[in-house]
């Protein structure tokens, strides 16, 4: 069972206001904050982050968005913090996410969906050490 997963407030939920709810829902949710930065991606930082979605149709689309503003990263723990999590934000797409969940909350749209989550605990890794220092986690 996974305690750790990465979370990021996107550019559309930043721009709308909506940090300091999420934030609370995600500690309501008993997820505790190990590391947490508000940071700007480039387009070339936000394509690598999303590299394995490169062959998608929706690739450039998602890089340009990703990289449109500023965001909020956080490493978040919990036990099971993965599946989780992804409980918690719903599905990728807002239409689809079960009532109360961060996206059916905040996103706009199946492309600007207020949160991503890790979908896996090996990924959950690979993306906080895309975002953090191991000398930022607090642990
Ligand atoms: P998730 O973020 O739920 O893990 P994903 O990994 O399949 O979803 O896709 C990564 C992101 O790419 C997603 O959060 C938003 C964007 N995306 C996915 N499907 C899309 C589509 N059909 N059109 C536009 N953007 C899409
Ligand atoms: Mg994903």
């Amino acid at each position: 069972m996974s305690k750790r997963t990465f979370t990021m407030i996107k550019p559309d939920a930043v721009k709308a206001g909506h940090i300091g709810k999420i934030l609370e829902q995600i500690t309501s949710a008993g997820f505790r904050i190990v590391a947490l930065k508000m940071t700007q991606l480039s387009q070339s930082t936000a394509g690598a982050f999303y590299a394995v979605h490169r062959e998608r149709p929706f690739y450039q689309e998602l890089v340009d968005f990703m990289s449109s503003g500023p965001i909020v990263a956080a490493i978040l723990e919990k036990e099971n913090a993965v599946d989780d999590f992804r409980t918690l934000i719903g599905a990728t797409n807002p239409a689809d996410a079960a009532p109360g969940t961060i996206r059916a909350l905040y996103a706009k749209n199946v492309g600007e969906n207020a949160v991503h989550g890790s979908d896996s605990d090996e990924n959950a890794v690979i993306e906080s050490q895309f975002h953090f220092a191991g000398c930022d986690v607090y642990s």
